[in-house]
């Protein structure tokens, strides 16, 4: 269960967690018009740190200028720094930041054209996704019965509201089958991703992921594991996953905000490679929490310290 922080933040102003209400005609809630983000802040031994901030907001801009939500209201500037002082008055140390545009009370109807829209920023703590021991372990998951949304039907670069009645089949028939999370083939019959994740896969040492065209969220932990795979000099290619592909891969493995590096163990319960997270995937895992952790440094610039910068005292 969701544990109450005490602010909210609303159209550029904090409100009590419990004000943070919405009419039961808002658009949204009828017809699904939002975009939203996930972000975590980390507690380093610097403080509180919110990773990759900047990349987060602009993806949450770039899904607002998909759905003709310009102008939200607020610049990139301004929603970085909400999002700063959000986690600064709730004094949150580790969190999860939710940012959420959409379309709220005016008219009913489709056109959405005529609905203010609302921007609301909340923050609460969210342990792991997939469960503590997943990170070691690893998860059980299926090939989804549902496809990923086509091309041509909802975007899949933004991150929309409505893109997650589809996660949320994906989700719900992985649980009733005794799965974790749901894998689900685009509509050409390739892998995707995950109702909340992204999808690589390890064989021969070689690192492989969906391209962008293939129906996936643009993933920020996508692009870290990418970035940190080569670095650690490990070659990787964005190109098409064949199904089949998952169950011969040495390693799976899901990223995302909120499920982090989780190594999956099977697929369909076909054993992928030894049925534990792999040595790549841990290799992975390792550099990116040293990094979330603050025990290495945050050469990338992914981290905005929470706390307010002090002022450099005059002498
Ligand atoms: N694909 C989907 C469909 C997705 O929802 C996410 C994030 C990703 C990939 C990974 O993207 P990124 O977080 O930028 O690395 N899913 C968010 C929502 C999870 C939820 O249950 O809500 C998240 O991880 O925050």
């Amino acid at each position: 269960m969701l544990t109450p922080t005490e602010k909210i933040w609303h159209n550029g102003r904090f409100i009590k967690w419990e004000d943070a209400t919405v009419h039961v005609l808002s658009h949204v809630l009828h017809y699904g018009s939002s975009v939203f983000e996930g972000i975590r802040c980390y507690s380093t031994p610097s403080g509180p740190a919110v990773f990759r901030l900047r990349e987060h907001v602009r993806r949450m801009l770039d899904s607002a200028k998909v759905y003709r939500m310009e102008p939200v209201g607020f610049t990139a500037a301004q929603l970085e720094e909400a999002v700063l002082e959000l986690v600064r008055v709730n004094r949150m140390n580790a969190c999860y930041v939710r940012p959420i545009a959409f379309r709220g009370y005016g008219e009913v109807g489709v056109n959405p054209l005529n609905n203010p829209i609302d921007v609301y920023i909340a923050c609460w703590e969210w342990g792991k996704y997939l469960g503590e021991e997943a990170m070691a372990q690893g998860v059980d998951v299926c090939v989804s019965s549902w496809n990923r949304l086509a091309p041509n039907t909802l975007p899949a670069l933004a991150k929309a509201g409505a893109n997650y009645m589809n996660s949320q089949l994906i989700k719900m028939e992985a649980i009733a089958n005794g799965y974790a999370e749901g894998i689900a083939l685009n509509t050409a019959g390739y892998v995707s991703e995950g109702s909340g994740e992204n999808v690589f896969v390890v064989r021969d040492g070689e690192i492989r992921t969906p391209p962008l065209g293939a129906s996936a969220l643009p993933g920020i932990t996508r692009d870290a594991v990418l970035t940190l795979a080569r670095e650690l000099a490990i070659p990787v290619t964005e190109s098409e996953v064949p199904r089949e592909m998952l169950y011969i891969a040495d390693e799976v493995f899901l990223s995302g905000t909120a499920a982090e590096i989780t190594p999956i163990r099977s697929v369909d319960r076909i054993t992928v490679g030894k049925g534990r997270r792999g040595p790549i995937t841990e290799k992975l895992q390792k550099a990116f929490f040293a990094i979330i952790d603050g025990s290495q440094p945050d050469k990338h610039g992914w981290l905005s310290p929470v706390e307010a910068r002090q002022p450099i005292a005059a002498k």
